[in-house]
């Protein structure tokens, strides 16, 4: 069962943006740490192909930013994460692992240190506000930490380069991966890093206060006309193909990192302080009983996953299918799913319990396209 319209209340928290959004013909919103994220424009096939041949503004601003100020700034963000940040850079950005005393996924930020003692960690659907709050109250931590007036915007495709240089100039062209500068738009510092929740290459800007969310969105507009810029948001399609994971669908605190695939993040030998440190270097003796992977669903088009479908092969569970789309270039369904050691070898055949029916469907690597 899909409910066809979301009521939109003064508890769902509109963006700087969601006046251009709606300008723009948004069909439909989800709700994502308590704000608009759009999830489709012409549609979500419409808006994948587009993606992948041209470039798109996305108004993420829901990717909203703990930041973490003051003298024990570090020790606090290294508390929350087994990845090592001690050679962290002034300009660098990491995919970040956020796990609780038991080594569960609390959220995977980007965590970009913004100064020596100022972090900013670009937080995925969960509350971790309260959970770093928790934590420099409990420990009298010297920090202050709080939500600032920061609202992503995202600029991804094949044309993201070209459109950038237009509005921020030819240096953005030498922004690397996961790397930020500080560029000016109307006189005003903006962080922008070479990031993006898609495969296709892009930027995100950090919009540093409400007010000028409109004018940078119309001037994206205004030089992008002739490279045909629309207004998008993140795909299902591609981001499933990409391998890239939404958390609170493919991972909750019931997953590890390990379990997540997220290991290559995790230096929690050399992440001295981190809360799950001691639970997750337990672990790393046995290895996880599961995993994240891809699942080729075989057949037509299968609905939205709305809650975990069931993987199962000679009668036992033995796993489960989280995010799912028909992807029109691969010409397949393409999934994500937790899958249990006896079965998580790339080529295994499963079935998987859709609302479409029981389908067969086979193991696959994550990425899906590289
Ligand atoms: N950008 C910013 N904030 C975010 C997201 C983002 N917050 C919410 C959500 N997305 C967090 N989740 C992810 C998941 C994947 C990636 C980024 C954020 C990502 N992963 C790359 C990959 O898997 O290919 C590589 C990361 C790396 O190699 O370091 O980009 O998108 N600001």
């Amino acid at each position: 069962m899909q409910p066809t319209l979301l009521s939109i209340t003064a508890r769902i928290r509109r963006t700087p943006f969601t006046d251009r959004v709606v300008a723009a013909g948004v069909r439909s919103y989800t709700v994502y740490n308590h704000m608009l994220l759009p999830s489709s424009f012409e549609s979500v096939e419409a808006d994948y192909h587009h993606l992948k041949r041209h470039v798109q503004v996305w108004d993420v601003s829901c990717e909203r930013q703990v930041e973490i100020r003051g003298p024990d700034a570090f020790r606090l963000t290294q508390l929350l994460t087994p990845r090592d940040l001690s050679h962290m850079q002034d300009d660098q950005c990491y995919y970040t692992p956020m796990v609780d005393e038991s080594g569960g996924m609390l959220n995977d930020p980007v965590t970009l240190r913004i100064e020596e003692d100022c972090y900013w960690v670009s937080i995925a659907d969960s509350d971790l506000l309260y959970w770093a709050k928790g934590i420099a109250a409990g420990m009298r931590l010297e920090v202050d930490v709080d939500e600032p007036d920061v609202s992503p915007l995202a600029v991804q495709g094949p044309k993201a380069d070209d459109l950038m240089a237009r509005v921020f100039g030819e240096t953005v062209r030498d922004i690397r991966f996961f790397r930020y500068r500080r560029l000016a738009f109307e006189g005003r510092e903006m962080v922008v890093a070479r990031s993006g929740y898609s495969k296709q290459g892009g930027f995100e800007i950090y919009v540093d206060g409400g007010e000028y969310g409109e004018p940078l969105w119309d001037a994206l507009f205004a030089a992008g006309e002739d490279l045909g810029v629309r207004a998008g948001c993140p795909n299902m399609i591609e981001r499933i193909e990409g391998g890239l994971l939404s958390y609170g669908s493919d991972m909750t605190r019931e997953n590890t990192p390990h379990e997540c695939g997220l290991s290559r993040f995790c230096d929690t030998r050399a992440a001295i302080g981190c809360i799950g440190r001691e639970a997750l270097l337990r672990m790393l003796h046995d290895g996880p009983a599961r995993q994240i992977r891809g699942v080729r669903i075989q057949g037509d088009a299968v609905p939205n996953c709305t809650e975990p479908w069931l993987v199962h092969a000679d009668g036992h569970a033995v796993g489960k299918v989280t995010s799912a789309a028909w992807s029109p270039d691969l010409r397949t369904n393409v999934a994500i799913g937790m899958i249990d050691a006896s079965h998580w070898n790339i080529g295994t055949t499963v079935e998987v319990d859709t609302p479409s029916g029981t389908r067969l469907a086979d193991v696959s690597a994550l990425p899906f396209v590289k």
